[in-house]
């Protein structure tokens, strides 16, 4: 059936129409969606190996941002996603130099009006040092989310697709503001200063003895509890003011210890020692002169535990108040390191020092 000229020309401009309403109903709900900036850093999350039976062996920081978020298609319904590339390397090899470039561009992003939230790929061996130290230093109350990944991408049963999608889906809900800094990782919602990597070749890897925050399923967060420590846009750290991290190491405590490291440390110039004690933060005897020497030279010394879980109780195994020396509270050697080179940047007193790992 042959249509007149004029009718066709309608039909035209009312399809026309037609497709023209659609695409500005895109994009317009695309503009309501939530922004979410996906910072890239390596890891296994952008690993490759070299067949699908390789869940343990394989290269770190291979895969690029814009491929990771190409891969997964799922994220358009979550929320309007870009990528940068802040750095391409496994995690283990992350220095100071990293955390401030990597703070500084969350920072610079989280006071942009355009962006509702912020995900950070990561190698897993570090990231819950990056993920405290974000919590400590990053002004805002946006939801930011650090992520990783116990398998590669190419491996049968990869983990890396869903935890990043969980990660954006946290980032984009308005429930995850200010709770700090939050780890997603095998469907559950970590706090970033309380989780630790547990168990070095699961996918359930990441725990924290005080249980997770929540979960993430399907695309929805169920929340159970909330952080009571202080972070982000209420911590009195900020990394608009920091420019470099003061040299904080850690002496690991066992039997025979000897205090060669701790020498060694003293020598190098160390601003405080993180001793990661036996039990309860225990030091050995013939360890303590080393340590009081070291703090006689106005090297902070405080004291952790090489055991995971639980606290380290002040004047309890060592007279802290008598050596003046500071207890790292419930925090992993590697994570007092963190919050001690954020806390002298502001303070080398040592009740200032303790006030704040009771407070952080
Ligand atoms: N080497 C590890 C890292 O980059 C790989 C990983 O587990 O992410 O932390």
């Amino acid at each position: 059936m042959r249509i007149s000229p004029p009718a066709a020309t309608a039909a035209h401009r009312w399809l026309a129409g037609l497709l023209l309403s659609a695409a500005s109903a895109v994009a317009m709900a695309q503009a309501a969606q939530p922004h979410v900036v996906v910072l890239a850093t390596g890891g296994t999350i952008a690993g490759a190996g070299a067949s699908a039976a390789n869940s343990a062996t394989y290269a770190a920081a291979k895969v690029p941002v814009d491929k990771l978020l190409a891969g997964l298609p799922e994220l358009a319904s979550v929320a309007r996603v870009s990528g940068e590339q802040v750095f391409q390397i496994a995690s283990e090899s992350f220095t100071n130099e990293h955390l401030l470039k990597l703070g500084q561009r969350v920072s610079a992003l989280s006071k942009q009006a355009d962006v509702d939230g912020i995900v950070i790929t990561h190698g897993t061996d570090t990231l819950e040092e990056t993920a405290y130290f974000l919590n400590l230093v990053v002004r805002t109350n946006k939801p930011i989310v650090v992520v990783g990944s116990m398998r590669p991408g190419t491996a049968l049963s990869a983990d890396g697709a869903l935890n990043l999608y969980d990660a954006v889906t946290v980032a984009a809900s308005k429930d995850a503001a200010g709770k700090g800094v939050l780890v997603t990782m095998n469907d559950e919602i970590q706090s970033g200063r309380d989780v630790s990597k547990t168990i070095n070749i699961k996918t359930e890897a990441f725990k924290s003895q005080w249980g997770p925050l929540g979960m993430v399923v399907e695309g929805k967060n169920y929340w159970f509890r909330a952080p009571v420590k202080r972070h982000t846009a209420n911590s009195e750290f900020n990394i608009d003011e920091i420019h470099a991290l003061p040299a904080v190491d850690i002496v690991y405590g066992y039997s025979n210890m000897n205090t060669t490291g701790i020498e060694a440390y003293s020598k190098a110039g160390v601003k405080a020692l993180i001793h990661a004690g036996t039990g309860n933060g225990s030091v050995a005897a013939q360890a303590v002169d080393s340590l009081k020497a070291l703090r006689g030279k106005g090297v902070q010394v405080i004291r952790s535990a090489r055991v995971p879980d639980g606290f380290v109780l002040r004047n309890a195994e060592q007279p802290d108040d008598k050596y003046d020396w500071v207890v790292a509270h419930d925090l992993r050697p590697q994570k007092a390191r963190i919050l001690a080179m954020v806390a002298l940047t502001k303070t080398n007193d040592s009740k200032e020092l303790q006030r704040i790992f009771w407070e952080y």
